[in-house]
């Protein structure tokens, strides 16, 4: 058994530097990077550090960072969005970024030990350990099915930004799910395990696990696993309680983004009765995505600007009361 990380600062962290209105670069600055963790932030020392990758494998394998390094280096460019509390889900926090992770992809890990066919699913272990809204916790635990690693992209990331990785951001090494809620990337990894069946711990049942709304009078709950990104977008400019001038030109831009990629943006500049569509950019890798449209605003009083984003599988952001529901920013349009 390996002697659990020390936590400094330990309990729930967060730090939330940047509002929407602030996401003015395409790829935002580490220092800029939301943190998220919710049983401290683990102090790893990466001498005594090492990866182990056992359970439904032919060859279980530990490997220190170095043996990490060795492998070819991937650069993924990916939105990275916070899920937002596990016990208010329906709230949108908006804490989202878009940043450059370098690692070795966990394909050409899988490679090297050999996964069993009976293998359905990896579990990702993080240093980190403590209580939790009532839970207690031996680590952080989540799990990921193996045919979302087949897919590609999905690393053991050591770089951030080109640097190595922040203690706040994982240190030495993390998961990193590009597409998924940020709450699948374990940060602080230390063990994987292959197997069967999903994770039995608290981040997986508990937590990020939500109901499915079921027909009336259907007798079983069914759940599901908070992982791929719903559409979502967010207007950068103008920003919350600008004043803007009659007859004058303006551009409102901002970010979209969604796991299966954005189909279309929609504003709206009368509080959503009517839309138009934007001009949005090609997704590069899976990058948020810039969208904009050109405005005039023709008469004086306060408006709420909107923006509406669907996906490529035809799933588009709700008004209300859902992570991704539809953001508002209200302005004032002055003679
Ligand atoms: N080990 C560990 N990994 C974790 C967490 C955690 O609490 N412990 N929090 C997750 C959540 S909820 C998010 S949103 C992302 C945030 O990553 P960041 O802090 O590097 O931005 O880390 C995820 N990985
Ligand atoms: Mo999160």
């Amino acid at each position: 058994m390996r002697a659990r990380a020390v936590l400094d600062p330990g309990g729930l962290f967060r730090y939330i530097p940047l509002r929407p209105h602030q996401f003015t670069e395409a790829v935002t600055p580490t220092r800029d990077l939301f943190v998220l963790a919710h049983l401290g932030v683990a102090r790893v020392d990466p001498v005594a550090w090492s990866l182990d990758i056992d359970g439904l494998v032919r060859c279980p394998q530990r490997l220190t960072l170095a043996d990490l390094q060795r492998f070819p280096k991937r650069e993924v460019l990916s939105f990275h969005e916070c899920a937002g509390n596990p016990l208010t889900p329906e709230v949108p926090e908006r804490r989202v970024a878009n940043v450059v992770w370098g690692g070795v992809t966990l394909e050409t890990l899988l490679d090297k030990v050999g996964v069993e066919p009976t293998a359905s699913y990896i579990w990702s272990y993080g240093l980190d350990h403590g209580p939790f809204a009532g839970t207690q916790n031996d680590s952080y635990l989540k799990d990921l099915p193996l045919r979302r690693v087949k897919a590609g992209d999905v690393l053991v990331a050591y770089e951030l930004n080109g640097e190595p990785l922040s203690a706040e951001h994982g240190f030495p090494a993390r998961l990193l799910v590009p597409g998924w809620y940020g709450t699948n990337s374990v940060k602080w990894l230390y063990r994987m395990v292959l197997a069967d069946r999903r994770a039995d711990g608290p981040f997986t049942t508990v937590f990020y696990n939500e109901v499915i709304p079921s027909s009336p009078g259907a007798s079983t709950v069914r759940t599901r696993p908070v992982w791929e990104v719903a559409p979502e977008s967010v207007i950068v400019a103008p920003a919350p309680d600008e004043r803007l001038q009659v007859g004058t030109p303006a551009e409102i831009w901002g970010w979209a983004w969604s796991a299966k990629g954005i189909r279309t943006v929609e504003v709206s500049v009368d509080g959503g009765e009517t839309w138009h569509a934007a001009a949005v950019n090609v997704r590069e890798q899976w990058s948020w995505q810039r969208f904009h449209v050109a405005w005039r605003p023709s008469e004086p009083g306060g408006v709420a600007l909107l923006c509406r984003a669907s996906d490529l599988a035809g799933a588009t952001q709700p008004p209300r009361g859902a992570r991704n529901a539809i953001h508002a920013v209200p302005v004032t349009v002055v003679t």
